[in-house]
């Protein structure tokens, strides 16, 4: 096995990770900016398939419309040169002073509707690069005091934005999905829309739901202490995981966007194991970035990193399921009647009458630990 990523494996990385200048709350930027072709050429050389990108990591927030076209023109010049695509796009509304508030939510409705407008021209620009998946990553949808917004109005101007939006993409005949990307805090002191769980839920208040899914992101789920497995298997079995962002994280930190597998490699082969196994076919999205320790040389370092352990994973995975002694302790877990207990009056009067010996069901060893040392053993390479 080489492990070298190929366009089937759908791995991309946005402009502002590969592009990540090093820049931190503590340290000034500690790499010289790259432009975007510059980027798309280096992603090209490690062997992304896909190249992502905010607005203004493309065309700059005051540039006049001519040096966006020109911008445009030449990333896409180099998209043809290098073969790369642009599956996803989203928007910056949270690095300019005007969305300190926040966009959708803030209190301002002049910076609202601002931050409509900026998102149209920008849905606008990702339509016209090729991206299929629109994020919505509300950085600064938040608060430090709850004594600034009501949670109840934020959610009704979040909703408001987001109908009005669906709006326009099916006012403009858009071949393009939203994805919420959640995150419980940082850069505001507290985000709404915090988890999975609750984008989900918010999804289903909206005008055109079937439009909206989410784009989870290990980091974040991490962050607010989660299992980022279970966010994602309920999202997908809700027919809602639109995009997935692949970073890793020590828990309980701020915002670290590691590279995939740099933490907690038990819970990235799960994690792959689950996208291969249901046949997710959405981008492999690396939302990370390399320590500020590293040059450009080391920035490669780490989008090849993403995408080999990835790519190991993935054949841990089907080394897992191949693997005898796991598979047949699986068995022995798993076997024995599954089937569901439908509900008829009947089977409430039987289920009511049955006897059940409580101690022997209690008394019974699963052999837990001796799976997941066989997992811990077959990801050391020792299996
Ligand atoms: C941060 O995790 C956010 C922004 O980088 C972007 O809006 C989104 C897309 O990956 N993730
Ligand atoms: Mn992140
Ligand atoms: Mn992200």
């Amino acid at each position: 096995m080489t492990y070298t990523p190929t366009p089937a494996d759908k791995f991309t990385f946005g402009l502002w990770t590969v592009g990540n200048v090093g820049r931190d709350p503590f340290g000034e930027p500690v790499r010289a900016p790259l432009s975007p072709v510059e980027i798309v050429r280096l992603l090209a050389e490690v062997g992304a398939w896909g190249v992502n990108f905010h607005d203004n990591d493309l065309v700059p927030i005051d540039a006049t419309p001519a040096e966006r076209d020109r911008i445009v023109r030449e990333f896409r010049a180099a998209l043809s040169a290098t073969g790369l695509v642009v599956p996803m796009a989203t928007t910056n509304l949270f690095t300019d002073p005007a969305f300190k508030d926040g966009a959708f939510t803030a209190n301002d409705p002049t910076v609202r509707a601002y931050a409509l407008q900026k998102t149209m021209r920008a849905i606008d620009l990702g339509v016209e690069c090729g991206a299929t998946t629109y994020v919505f990553w509300g950085g600064r949808e938040g608060v430090e005091s709850d004594a600034a917004k009501d949670p109840l109005e934020a959610s009704k101007r979040f909703r408001e934005a987001l109908n009005f939006l669906c709006a326009y993409v099916r006012d403009q005949g858009y071949d393009l999905r939203f994805a919420l990307e959640p995150k419980p805090n940082e850069p505001r002191g507290d985000i709404y829309l915090a988890t999975v769980g609750h984008a989900l839920a918010f999804i289903t208040t909206l005008d055109h739901p079937a439009m909206v899914g989410v784009n989870p992101e290990v980091a974040h789920e991490t962050m607010a202490g989660l299992n980022f497995l279970h966010g994602v298997a309920q999202a997908w079995e809700a027919g809602k995981l639109f995009h997935i962002d692949l970073n890793d994280q020590v828990i309980g930190r701020y915002d670290q966007d590691f590279r995939f597998g740099a933490v907690n490699l038990k819970a990235a082969f799960f994690l792959v194991k689950f996208l291969e196994e249901v046949g997710y076919s959405g981008s492999r999205h690396f939302d990370a970035h390399a320590y500020r320790t590293e040059s450009y040389e080391g920035v490669k370092d780490f989008a090849r990193g993403c995408m080999r352990t990835y790519l190991i994973l993935r054949e841990k995975a089907r080394q897992w399921s191949a693997d005898a002694e796991i598979q047949a302790l699986l068995a022995d877990l798993r076997g024995g009647d599954q089937s569901t207990i439908a509900y008829s009056r009947g089977a409430a009067e039987d289920l009511k009458a049955r006897d059940f010996d409580r101690a022997a069901l209690g008394a019974r060893g699963l052999a837990y630990e001796r799976l997941d040392q066989l997992t811990v053993e077959l990801l050391l390479g020792v299996r």
